[in-house]
């Protein structure tokens, strides 16, 4: 999916479906991070939508977007921000959906900040948060994946797949180390 096509207000869903994810990010630069989630939610067919959503500088669409989360169908959430990221926190405030963090790698301080202002929230408003940019993004897109596939046949058999597709790497490149065992 190209750039301009993925981010927007206007929803993507992979199989033309009600999208059941939404990637939403703090900003156009969180893209490089969170294309990573929206790749894995493609490449397991989950109907999904990539929206960007400031708290800082669109704190009432945020609000909107929280508020009307569960009445669209969204299932997950998965927020991706960076430096004083409070997109993930305060949209888990305002929705019973489950939100997911990526913290995205910042530029003064690696990230941690982001990781920091995501992770620590108060007891009873949760973040699953997950790791700093490219993994994080992409563990937040098989652990929503994971999530829809307990009631999800095809998705369960997509998550498997790509679960062997990585045995099977690991495997071969122990061979490589020993050619003829
Ligand atoms: C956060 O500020 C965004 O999530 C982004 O990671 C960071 C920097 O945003 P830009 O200044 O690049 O738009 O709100």
């Amino acid at each position: 999916m190209s750039e301009e096509s993925s981010l927007g207000h206007a929803p993507f869903s992979a199989d033309g479906g009600r999208p059941l994810v939404a990637v939403i990010m703090g900003s156009k630069s969180d893209w490089e991070t969170m294309k990573h989630a929206d790749e894995v939610l493609t490449q397991f067919g989950v109907a999904h939508e990539c929206q960007i959503v400031s708290a800082h500088r669109t704190p009432q669409w945020m609000a909107e977007f929280a508020a009307g989360a569960e009445a669209s169908g969204l299932e997950v959430i998965i927020a991706g921000a960076g430096g004083a990221a409070h997109l993930p926190g305060m949209v888990a405030a305002q929705t019973l959906v489950p939100v997911l963090g990526v913290p995205v790698q910042s530029h003064a301080l690696n990230g941690l900040d982001s990781l920091l202002s995501i992770v620590q929230m108060p007891g009873g408003i949760p973040v699953g948060t997950l790791a700093i940019g490219k993994a994080g993004a992409t563990n937040a897109g098989v652990l929503a994946a994971q999530m829809l596939a307990l009631v999800d046949n095809g998705i369960a058999d997509r998550v498997g797949q790509y679960k062997r597709g990585l045995a099977d790497k690991v495997e071969e490149a122990a061979r490589t180390l020993n050619p003829n065992p």
